[in-house]
């Protein structure tokens, strides 16, 4: 045995020899939120078998566009570890109660190198608010994880119910002080060893956002239902930042909602066919090399510039429909067998085709039976329907110009929309009414780029290093042309506070709700970020800097003098 003066010999700042070393061995961060976000995930499929069967449903989607790529990219080759790569992507969202609980979440989200990212005030967005504000914590460059995370802000109430409420919050403690403990090493040492960081991961799905099925105070979650703040219910009520969803990336949003309705039983065989058929022969025919680097961006680029693209005939469409039906016929995706509200009708965000910011559809929330503990001792059987099932698709991030024309076709098709009330579930009808106010929003990256409506990355060619030195513009639109310079659109990591909006409404069967609070105050980003203890990033101002910085790089590495004429204004970040 050890004497009394060693060390404990479960502290693994200590090399072999019982010395402390100078630079302890630190997990990589990215490394670690990769892990974390791989056993939510089983946390929550494990919690929500329809989450399970949905991301079942996502890899077999996945896989079949894959292979339809491999088709129309000869050399093309998607191994099964990089569809799984591909549809491991996630966002979770999570709802707070207590500012100071915010600031441990973003704490805690700093040790995983996930830093809060952009403003959303849900208060003040129309029919659709909600009394939240919030933001999305994920990495600077390159994200493939992100959470939402949003603050119940209890000054929207009446004074009565504000006062319950807070009550209500003020008991629990989320975060337990093993947990405190983990991130405040992490933040005094600069890091977690890996069994510190395996420790914090699993303080993450064993309490701080495990679903546990019990709540508190049975008459609070009524009156605040019945109000119309059923989101609120869902925040005071419980004793963790249960995760409300957790969201993968599909490479095909039509395909995916399709299987699901079709697996839901909401449409049959042969409605289902010819969507299929119909999707996959637009996505053999339009997907280009820009949609493989923005869809699977872990194949090196040198590679997808080496595809010929081949012509994929009806044959093939036809085939590749066939065997999709063939495996949805195993009993893993008959998901009538689960206990299940559907799939919405309609896809939220730009229509198929319109390569910008992203995509958003879901299954709907399922009553989950909840125990409240009441505070005499008795408890009450109750039942909460808050989670549900997201699916996203990731698109080119706009420019100011472009969000402004994005939210302008959107604000026209809902105006279209409204004023034609039809079937809910005629989807043929609801694409049409989307597509013609989206109709001036080009489709291609080449013209996205060149009306400066979407961000890009620029680098030199060969043919441009070769001409260096003799090049006379500074225009990068020019440049391209000539073939000097290549571009690649930068990818959304953000979110749209509207397509939440919608996502939210369509579950908490809740359109909105009104303030009743009389001291009802304008939330601002400023208000967040004293909560948290740090600036927020400015997601669009960090895009515009990419951008700006990979042009100064290629002028830099192509002689050029010249000034870009008619740059886009520099945006101040606000
Ligand atoms: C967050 C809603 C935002 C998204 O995908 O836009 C969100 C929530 O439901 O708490 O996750
Ligand atoms: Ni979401």
């Amino acid at each position: 045995m050890f004497g009394q003066s060693m060390p404990p010999i479960n502290d693994d700042r200590l090399d072999f020899h019982g010395d402390y070393f100078m630079q302890p061995t630190f997990a990589n961060r990215t490394d670690l939120q990769h892990t974390l976000f791989a056993r939510l995930s089983a946390m929550f499929a494990s919690e929500v078998p329809l989450y399970d069967r949905s991301l079942a449903v996502n890899d077999l989607v996945n896989t079949v566009v894959c292979d339809l790529m491999a088709e129309r990219f000869a050399g093309l080759r998607v191994t099964p570890a990089e569809v799984m790569r591909a549809s491991a992507e996630r966002h979770g969202a999570i709802r707070i109660g207590r500012p100071d609980e915010f600031r441990w979440i973003a704490r805690f989200f700093g040790v995983f190198a996930m830093e809060p990212h952009n403003f959303y005030s849900m208060t003040d967005i129309g029919a659709k608010s909600q009394p939240v504000i919030a933001t999305a914590f994920r990495s600077a460059a390159r994200p493939e994880h992100r959470v939402f995370t949003s603050l119940l802000v209890t000054d929207r109430f009446d004074p009565d119910m504000r006062a319950r409420m807070e009550a209500a919050l003020a008991g629990r403690a989320v975060f337990s002080p093993r947990a405190k403990d983990l991130v405040e090493r992490s933040e005094r040492d600069g890091g977690l060893t890996a069994a510190d960081g395996e420790a914090l991961i699993e303080e993450a799905c064993t309490t701080i956002f495990k679903w546990t099925g019990r709540a508190r105070d049975h008459r609070l979650y009524t009156d605040l239902c019945r109000a119309g703040f059923k989101i609120a219910a869902d925040i005071v009520c419980f004793d963790s930042h249960h995760l409300n969803h957790l969201t993968p990336n599909t490479l095909c949003m039509d395909l995916y909602t399709a299987v699901m309705k079709r697996c839901f039983g909401q449409v049959d065989q042969q409605a289902f066919g010819a969507r299929a058929r119909e999707v996959l022969g637009r996505l053999a025919t339009t997907a280009d090399r820009h949609w493989l680097r923005l869809h699977l961006p872990h194949i090196a680029p040198s590679a997808i510039d080496s595809f010929e693209i081949a012509s994929v005939d009806r044959r093939m469409i036809d085939q590749a429909v066939e065997r999709l039906q063939h495996r949805l016929s195993a009993p893993e995706f008959q998901l009538t067998a689960i206990r299940n509200a559907g799939f919405k009708d309609f896809t939220e965000g730009p229509p198929g085709g319109t390569p910008v910011l992203l995509r958003q559809d879901a299954y709907r929330a399922v009553a989950e039976p909840v125990v409240f503990m009441e505070t005499d001792g008795t408890s009450v059987q109750g039942e909460h329907t808050a989670r549900f099932g997201e699916i996203e698709e990731r698109f080119y991030a706009t420019t100011a110009e472009g969000r402004a024309i994005y939210d302008a076709c959107l604000a026209e098709a809902e105006r279209s929309q409204s004023s034609e009330p039809r079937n809910p579930s005629d989807l043929a009808a609801h694409e049409r009414e989307l597509a013609a106010p989206f109709a001036r929003m080009p489709k291609s990256l080449e013209e996205l780029v060149a009306r400066s409506l979407v961000h890009a990355e620029w680098a030199p060619t060969a043919q441009g290093l070769a001409a260096r030195g003799t090049i006379d513009t500074g225009d990068f639109n020019e440049l391209l042309r000539r073939g000097f310079v290549r571009c690649e659109g930068i990818r959304y990591e953000d979110f749209l506070p509207i397509s939440a909006a919608g996502i939210f409404a369509s579950n908490l069967s809740q359109y909105g709700t009104r303030a009743h609070g009389t001291e009802a105050r304008v939330h601002t980003k400023s208000d967040l970020e004293a909560i948290i203890g740090r600036p927020i990033i400015d997601a669009d101002a960090a895009y515009a800097a990419t951008e700006r910085d990979s042009k100064q790089r290629t002028r830099m590495t192509l002689g050029i003098t010249q000034v870009e004429p008619h740059a886009p204004a520099v945006q101040a970040p606000s």
